[in-house]
């Protein structure tokens, strides 16, 4: 039970109108709904900062083991609901506004969604902070206080239009701003030996200011925190720069997630950004450790730093610059301390994601820092000769951190991590016998595996409350603590009512979010068609240009032979997607969808069997009400591209049947729930793999045997689509036809029928709602609870501060 002034429905009505009143001097009936959520909002910031402080004192007085997760994406999503629901605090506050005469949920909509993130990655790393706080770990994030997130998605004529997302616009009311914490960063300059020590003259430095967000766990009084590092003016103003120079550098270092960096400053401004992060963040944990323990010595027994795919990279440099030119210390000590406190999770195999930095940006940008990752390759490469002599000298080059001209990110940090993972079974697999071989064969136990997962307290107690209500009713409520125990639905997977029940709860859920997309795009869609929904960031390897294809398929069939209608279940086909502002082809896939969207949506003759939406601007808000409306989660990848995928833990966990090839978590799915349970379909990794080794695949032999292809394909470019101009795809159509590397079309056939097998599962209505229930039932293990115990035990040796 809290006190203060959550302690009952009226003392928080009480608090909330005095405050109302001493900040915006205003009685409540004249207030406006962003006053009331910044009234809200401070009132819970209050509360919090009670646990904070106490939690605070916990790690002053204990000497357990921290946890610093570096990223350079944190998706949080919404913090109200998050908030007021692991304090326990909702009911009342629900109450509360109830009385005064306000919707608790407008308010809580209110919230701007902290878009400082892309995709699963970032996502990843929210749902992480939330299970460290909720599992009393002492877990911190560390990111960059970008003042635009990802871009806010228009969609103009069926283009993406990227607009900026202002989300500080009205101030953020979590942050707490940490003045006395900041850190000064310096860049360019020179190095002189003096005394035989180095002495850098920098040539400017950039001050990081921390912004805290407080991170609640679940019940528990925990709260860790979000530090977001802003870049201000710092101590050494540069000679040559112009004020406005200066100040427009500057604003670009905490401006924008992924600047843009096909050119020289591009790529200069990222590097800049990661340094940035990594030194303040390494600068300010090194200082508090020394404040404590007077020394660095014993650093590694009690801090552990994450790195977040490579972006964070520098945190290794930096930490060896601190503990020899600051500290003094000798090589080998410094090596021995850094490289048992560092850790390393790859996200992807795709070779463009994997940095690579020229060497002629890093050195004049970081003199010191390059010189120590030059002497970091310089002993690795020593140490290759060593082991495998001089007549393997490309070998050694391959495995080089700097190797023409550019300096390996990844491989800095699987030389020096003790600890580096995968994401799901078939991706570490990937990684130790394909795209890592040869590291893993020199450090075979330094690899293993944690598979991905979401926080099950967002993804299903809070956004489908529904549902939690109906599981509760059945298994009690041991589930929200321990999401394993969901595995006791397992009794009722035949029990008709529940079924029923479920179903009635799946429905109610479809139709709020047919709500959302009436009023935000005034399109009406049907719940009781099949909702078959593609929500991820747009990727050629995700192949959203399958799954349009084979919506053009069904259309087809409906206009030539309307005897199929009385065998197709009327379905609605959901996207949501946004493209990088540089990827061209993914955005004319957008286009595609929407201009297939149009011209079906608009076709009475099919209109009420098949309609096609594409959600404007998908972000985290936007999938909590969709994950809970689906029947069907596609997650159709060509198998070994999706690391894990962590849409498809959501989707499972509210019940919808993924629709799915081997590939990322899906195999995990696949073996919990049998292939009964979901639609398998298309080529396996290893096949993927030896049609690759083999130099690839003629995919114009399909376009001219597959009748039905060939139609799909034509009809991109032979004015089928009466309102675009006829060459608006050809570069789809070429694509595909000429190259198509992700295996669209030989996967299609296998995948049209997985389709067919789904439409025609669903027919019975109680057999679905089994398949569904047993998903849910299986889902818990992708809870990120058992994801971040994984990491606890076997990767970072730490311990709940809460147990016992
Ligand atoms: C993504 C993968 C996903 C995975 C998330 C989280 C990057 C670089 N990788 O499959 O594509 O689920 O990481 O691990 O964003």
């Amino acid at each position: 039970m809290r006190l203060g002034v959550f302690k009952t429905k009226d003392s928080f009505t009480k608090a909330f109108k005095q405050r109302l009143k001493t900040t915006y001097y205003k009685e409540i009936s004249e207030s406006t709904i962003r006053e009331r959520y910044n009234v809200l909002g401070i009132l819970v910031k209050e509360e919090i900062s009670k646990d904070w402080l106490n939690t605070e004192k916990l790690i002053n007085d204990s000497e357990e083991k921290k946890v610093y997760y570096f990223s350079m994406e944190f998706l949080l999503g919404r913090l109200i609901t998050n908030n007021l629901m692991n304090m326990g605090i909702r009911d009342v506050c629900e109450a509360g506004f109830e009385e005064m005469g306000y919707d608790l949920n407008e308010v809580e909509d209110f919230e701007s969604d902290p878009g400082l993130g892309n995709g699963g990655l970032g996502r990843l790393a929210a749902c992480y902070l939330d299970s460290m706080a909720s599992l009393g770990i002492l877990g911190y994030g560390q990111c960059i206080r970008y003042r635009y997130g990802l871009f806010r998605q228009k969609i103009s004529n069926g283009y993406q239009e990227e607009r900026p997302d202002n989300w500080l616009n009205d101030g953020y009311v979590w942050e707490i701003r940490r003045q006395e914490k900041s850190v000064d960063i310096p860049f360019f300059g020179y190095i002189n030996w003096e005394n035989q020590k180095p002495v850098y003259y920098p040539q400017e430095v950039i001050r990081a200011v921390p912004y805290d967000v407080p991170i609640v766990g679940d019940d528990n009084n925990i709260v860790n925190y979000l530090r977001l590092w802003n870049a201000e003016p710092g101590s050494k103003y540069p000679d040559h720069k112009s004020p406005f120079e200066y100040e427009s550098e500057l604003q670009k270092i905490s401006g924008l997630l992924y600047p843009d960096d096909t050119t020289y400053e591009g790529k200069q401004l990222r590097i800049k950004q990661q340094y940035f992060l990594s030194a303040a963040g390494v600068k300010s944990i090194t200082a508090e450790h020394k404040e404590k323990y007077g020394t660095l010595k014993n650093l590694a027994d009690n801090v552990v730093m994450h790195i977040n795919d490579t972006h964070p990279t520098l945190i290794i440099p930096e930490l060896m610059r601190i503990l020899l030119d600051e500290e003094g210390m000798e090589w080998d000590q410094a090596w021995e301390i850094v490289s048992s406190m560092v850790a390393y999770t790859n996200h992807t195999i795709l070779a463009e994601a994997l940095e690579k930095w020229p060497v002629d940006i890093i050195k004049p940008l970081l003199p010191r820092i390059y010189q120590l990752i030059e002497e970091i390759n310089r002993r690795f490469t020593l140490d290759l000769l060593e082991k495998y002599g001089y007549g393997k000298t490309d070998l050694i080059k391959d495995l080089a951190i700097i190797n023409d001209g550019v300096v390996k990110m990844a491989h800095l940090c699987i030389v020096t991590s003790y600890s580096v993972n995968g994401v799901a079974k078939l991706h570490t697999e990937i990684l130790k016998n394909i795209e890592m071989k040869k590291f893993y064969d020199l450090y075979p136990n330094k690899f293993n595996n944690v598979t991905n997962g979401i926080t099950h307290r967002r993804w299903l107690l809070h956004s489908n409350k529904e549902l939690t209500e109906l599981i509760s009713s059945k298994i009690g409520t041991d589930f929200k603590s321990n999401p394993r125990e969901l595995e006791k639905l397992i009794d009722y997977i035949d029990d008709f009512e529940f079924q029923e029940a479920f179903l009635t709860v799946k429905f109610k859920k479809k139709q709020a979010l047919a709500a959302k997309i009436l009023e935000r795009q005034n399109i009406e869609i049907n719940p009781e068609s099949i909702f078959d929904i593609q929500v991820k960031r747009l990727h050629e390897y995700k192949r959203q240009l399958m799954n349009a294809l084979h919506i053009m398929s069904v259309y087809n069939t409906l206009k030539a032979r309307p005897e199929f209608k009385e065998t197709f279940v009327p379905h609605t086909y959901i996207f949501g997607a946004k493209a990088a502002g540089t990827y061209y082809f993914a955005k004319k896939v957008i286009k595609l969808i929407n201009t297939i969207a149009e011209k079906v949506n608009n076709d009475p003759d099919t209109s009420d069997y098949l309609k096609v939406v594409f959600v404007e601007n998908y972000n985290v808000s936007y999938a909590e009400t969709i994950m809970p409306a689906a029947d069907i989660s596609e997650q159709i990848s060509t198998a070994s591209k999706e690391a894990s995928g962590t849409g498809n833990m959501k989707f499972m966990m509210n019940g919808a049947l993924t629709l799915g090839t081997l590939d990322g978590a899906n195999v995990e799915i696949n073996e919990l729930v049998g292939d009964e349970n979901m639609f398998v379909f298309g080529m396996s990794s290893e096949e993927v793999n030896a049609v690759y080794q083999n130099g690839g695949y003629n995919p114009k032999e399909i376009y001219e045997n597959d009748s039905e292809i060939r139609i799909l394909l034509d009809q991109l470019v032979n004015g089928f689509f009466e309102n675009v101009d006829r060459y608006e795809f050809k570069e789809i159509f070429d694509n595909l036809v000429y190259r198509d590397q992700y295996f669209v079309l030989k996967d299609y056939q296998a995948y049209k029928d997985a389709c067919n097998r789904a439409n025609e599962t669903y027919k019975d209505r109680h057999q679905w709602a089994k398949k569904a229930i047993i998903n849910i039932a299986k889902s818990g293990v992708f809870s990120s609870d058992r994801s971040i115990k994984d990491y606890a035990n076997n990767i970072w040796h730490v311990n709940s501060v809460t147990k016992g």
